[in-house]
C-alpha cells in the first residue's frame, strides 16, 4: 500500500500527541511535590483514569429527604426538589425533622445495581450528602444521618455490596455546601441560627473526618465533590481536601468541584494550578469536546429534577439519551446520566422505561462506546464517529449513522487512510456482508445497506490501517493578530501528502498560480486577510482556514512628571450587574494597591472594584491581556476597551491584544461579584515575556 506507507513515516495523529511518558502528571505551574504519593508520571495518572476512561457511561443517583417533599410543602407544589429547603427558605428546624419520616420500604441496592447493568453503565455516583447536609451512610460524626431515621440501614454499605457483586463501581457525590451543619457559612439569608460561633474551619474538619470514614468504609473510586461556589470554600481547602482524599487512597479519582478552578456549568478546569481529575460540564455538551487529552463528563438529568419530583414528566426520549451518550462519547466525554428515586426508594417508571431502552441499543452497540476516545473528524453531517486502537497500530471507527443520506452513502471526509480488506459492516448485524467502500480523492464513501432507516443510531464499522489521519483545515500558525512592521506566518496540515495553499487577498485558494504555496514560512508586512486550503492530487480537501492579520501603530504613551508606585483603587457596595453600575456612586472605601487582586474587597458578595493608574510597558510592542473573573470585569487602557468580561458570570477568561508605545498609558480596571464564588486575575504577556501576572513596577499611579 505505496500511499500508506508513506504516510505512516509522517503519521501525526490529529487527535494530538499526549505528553511524553517521562513527563510528571501535575499541574505545570506548581512546585514538584515530594511529600505525598501524589506525584504522578503521565502513565501513572493513565492507569488511574483507565476505568474512568473505558467506562464512559454512568448513573447519577439524587436521593435524600428531599425525595419525601418530593417538590411540595405544606400542601403546596413549590419545585425545588433537592433545592427545596433553599427554594421554599425553609428553615433548617423545620427540614430537619424530614429524617424522622424517611422509611423507603422498597429500596433494593441490587434491583437497582441491575438497571444501571443493563442500561451498559459501567458506574454508579450516588448522593452521600447533598447540600441539606443528611448522611445516607451511618456517620459517627453527626446523628442527621440514615441511622437516624426509622429505615435505619446503611444505604451506602447496602449499594456498596451490590455494586461489587455485579462489577458496578461505586462513587460518591459529596456537597461541601451544607444549609443545616451549624459551623458551615454563609447561612441561609432566613436562617436565624447564631453564627457568631461558627467555625468554617472546625466544618472542613468535619468535611474531611466524614470523608475518611466514607473512603475508608465504601472504597469510593470517585469522589464527586459540589457546592464549592460560595465564596468560604477556598482553593487552599480545595488543594487540602484533594490531597486529603488521595493521601487515605492514592487511586481515588476526584473532579474539579473539589477547587475553585470549575468555569462555572461548562466544566473545564481553569489553568493556575486548581485540583481535580477530570471536568464536569453539567446539563451540556462541549460544543467540539476539550482539547485532547482532558478527562470530562457530562453529568445531566433524564427530566429536568436531580431530585425526586413527580410532576417533572419532561423526560427526555431514549434517542436523545443515546445521541447524547454518542456524542459525548464521540468528543471524548463520559456521561453521568441522572435518577432520582422516590421517597420509597423506587426509580420513576419513565427512568425504569428509559434505562431498559437504552440498555437494548447498547446490547447491540455497547462495542462503540465502552473503551472507545474521540473522533478523528471535526464535524459529519450525517453522524458522529467514536474509535479504538487494534493490533498493529490499525485502528476501527464506529460510524454512528444518525440520519441516512439521500444518496445512500455516508461521505468520511479528509481520511487519508486505507480500509483493512474486510472492509465495513454494520456492529449490530455484520452477518449481513461487508459494505461498498470507495475512495474519493482525500475521501472515502461507504455505500449504506439499501434502503437502511435509522431508528436511533445505526452503527457501521470500518477498520483501517493505521492510526486515523484526516486531513481538514490547515492551521495558520502566527504570534498575534495585530502587528507593527512585519509578521511570520506558518501553515501546517495532518500530513505531508497533501498540499497547502494560500492567499492573502481574502480570496478562496485554489491549486493553481492564482495561490501561493504554503510550505515554507511567509513575512506579512501588510494587513491581510489569509486564506489557507489542502489540496490532495490536486483537488481541495476539508475546509478553508481564514485569518486576519493587521499592521496596526502602537497606542501612545502619555508623559507625566511623575509617577508612583501601585494603583488606585475604589471599593463600592451594591448588587451588580455590569461594571457600568460602579459609575457614579461613592466608593465605600479608598486604597493603593502594588499587586491587582481582591485584597481589599469590603465583603465576600454584592460589591465592586475600581483600578486607576498607569500601566507601564516596559517596551514598545504588542501585549496580550488575560482577564479571568467571577463575575464581571473590564480592562481598559487609555480610550480603548481590551478585554471585556463583563456581566454575572462564573468564573470565566477573556483576553484581548494591543499594541503600546513604551511609557505609561492610562489604566481602569472595573471589576464586580455578585454572589457565590469570587475571582479576579489579571496576567499579561509581551515583547520577551511569557503570559504572567502583572509585577508591581509595572503599575503606577
Ligand atoms: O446544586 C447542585 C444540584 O443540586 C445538583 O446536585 C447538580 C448536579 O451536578 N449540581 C449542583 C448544581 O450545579
Amino acid at each position: 500500500m505505496p500511499f500508506l506507507c508513506s504516510l505512516l513515516a509522517h503519521a501525526a495523529i490529529t487527535t494530538g500527541a499526549l505528553p511524553p511518558p517521562e513527563a510528571t502528571w501535575w499541574p505545570s505551574d506548581l512546585p514538584p511535590r515530594t511529600e505525598t504519593p501524589l506525584v504522578e508520571t503521565v502513565p501513572q495518572h493513565d492507569a488511574r483514569m483507565a476505568w474512568w476512561r473505558e467506562s464512559r457511561f454512568g448513573l447519577f443517583i439524587h436521593w435524600g429527604l428531599y425525595a419525601i417533599p418530593g417538590g411540595y410543602w405544606e400542601g403546596r407544589r413549590t419545585g425545588g426538589a433537592e433545592w427545596i429547603l433553599n427554594s421554599v427558605k425553609i428553615h433548617p428546624d423545620d427540614y430537619m425533622p424530614l429524617q424522622q419520616q424517611f422509611n423507603p420500604v422498597d429500596f433494593d441496592p441490587m434491583q437497582w445495581v441491575m438497571m444501571a447493568k443493563n442500561a451498559g453503565m459501567k458506574y454508579i455516583v450516588i448522593t452521600s450528602k447533598h447540600h441539606d447536609g443528611f448522611c445516607l451512610w451511618p456517620s459517627e460524626l453527626t446523628d442527621f444521618d440514615v441511622a437516624g431515621t426509622p429505615f435505619g440501614r446503611d444505604i451506602l454499605g447496602e449499594l456498596a455490596t451490590a455494586c461489587r457483586n455485579e462489577g458496578i463501581v461505586l462513587c460518591l457525590y459529596h456537597s461541601i455546601m451544607d444549609w443545616t451543619r451549624p459551623d458551615y457559612l454563609p447561612r441561609r439569608a432566613w436562617d436565624d441560627r447564631p453564627s457568631n460561633d461558627a467555625d468554617y474551619q472546625q466544618y472542613v474538619g468535619y468535611m474531611k473526618g466524614q470523608l475518611q470514614e466514607l473512603v475508608e468504609r465504601y472504597q469510593p473510586a470517585v469522589l464527586w465533590f459540589d457546592g464549592e461556589w460560595e465564596g468560604t470554600w477556598t482553593h487552599e481547602d480545595g488543594q487540602s481536601m484533594y490531597d486529603f482524599v488521595r493521601t487515605i487512597d492514592p487511586a481515588v479519582i476526584v473532579n474539579n468541584r473539589v477547587d475553585t478552578g470549575r468555569t462555572g456549568m461548562a466544566g473545564l478546569t481553569r489553568s493556575g494550578g486548581y485540583r481535580g481529575d477530570f471536568g464536569t460540564p453539567e446539563q451540556e455538551i462541549p460544543a467540539t469536546g476539550m482539547p485532547f487529552g482532558v478527562d470530562w463528563e457530562t453529568c445531566m438529568t433524564m427530566n429536568r429534577s436531580w431530585g425526586y419530583q413527580s410532576f417533572d414528566v419532561a423526560f427526555k426520549p431514549t434517542k436523545e439519551l443515546v445521541r447524547k451518550l454518542v456524542d459525548i462519547t464521540s468528543k471524548g466525554g463520559n456521561f453521568l446520566l441522572n435518577v432520582g428515586p422516590d421517597e420509597r426508594g423506587r426509580f420513576p417508571e419513565q427512568s425504569i422505561e428509559r434505562l431498559a431502552a437504552i440498555g437494548r441499543w447498547m446490547q447491540a452497540n455497547d462495542e462503540s462506546i465502552h473503551g472507545t476516545f474521540a473522533s478523528c473528524f471535526t464535524g459529519l453531517d450525517w453522524g458522529r464517529c467514536t474509535r479504538r486502537n487494534l493490533a498493529d497500530q490499525n485502528q476501527r471507527l464506529y460510524l454512528h449513522v444518525f440520519e441516512s443520506p439521500t444518496s445512500g452513502v455516508i461521505r468520511l471526509p479528509g481520511l487519508l487512510n486505507d480500509p483493512v480488506e474486510r472492509g465495513a459492516f454494520l456492529l449490530a448485524n455484520p452477518g449481513a456482508g461487508p459494505l461498498t467502500v470507495e475512495r474519493e480523492g482525500a475521501d472515502l464513501t461507504i455505500r449504506l445497506p439499501e434502503g437502511m432507516s435509522v431508528e436511533i443510531d445505526t452503527v457501521l464499522v470500518l477498520d483501517i490501517e493505521g492510526p486515523a489521519i484526516v486531513v481538514d483545515a490547515p492551521s495558520i500558525d502566527v504570534a498575534e493578530p495585530i502587528f507593527l512592521e512585519s509578521t511570520m506566518l506558518k501553515f501546517s496540515a495532518a500530513s505531508d501528502e497533501v498540499e497547502i495553499r494560500y492567499t492573502l487577498d481574502g480570496t478562496t485558494p485554489e491549486f493553481s498560480e492564482s495561490s501561493d504555496p504554503g510550505d515554507e514560512p511567509v513575512e506579512i508586512r501588510r494587513s491581510a486577510t489569509v486564506m489557507a486550503r489542502c489540496f490532495f492530487d490536486g483537488a481541495p480537501v476539508g475546509k478553508v482556514a481564514t485569518a486576519t492579520l493587521r499592521r496596526v501603530k502602537p497606542l501612545r504613551a502619555v508623559q507625566t512628571l511623575t509617577s508612583r508606585p501601585g494603583l488606585s483603587w475604589a471599593a463600592y457596595l451594591g448588587s451588580f450587574e455590569t461594571v457600568a453600575g460602579l459609575d457614579g456612586l461613592e466608593p465605600a472605601a479608598e486604597g493603593v494597591a502594588t499587586s491587582i487582586d481582591l485584597s481589599m474587597q469590603p465583603r465576600s458578595e454584592n460589591f465592586g472594584i475600581r483600578f486607576t493608574g498607569f500601566l507601564n510597558a516596559p517596551r514598545t510592542g504588542i501585549y496580550r491581556f488575560s482577564l479571568d473573573s467571577d463575575d464581571g470585569s473590564m480592562l481598559s487602557l487609555g480610550s480603548v476597551v481590551v478585554v471585556d468580561n463583563d456581566g454575572l458570570h462564573s468564573a470565566l477568561e477573556k483576553s484581548g491584544v494591543i499594541a503600546l508605545e513604551k511609557g505609561l498609558h492610562p489604566l481602569r480596571l472595573d471589576y464586580f461579584e455578585g454572589t457565590g464564588q469570587d475571582d479576579l486575575i489579571l496576567k499579561w504577556s509581551g515583547p520577551g515575556f511569557e503570559l504572567q501576572p502583572l509585577p508591581a513596577e509595572a503599575l503606577k499611579r
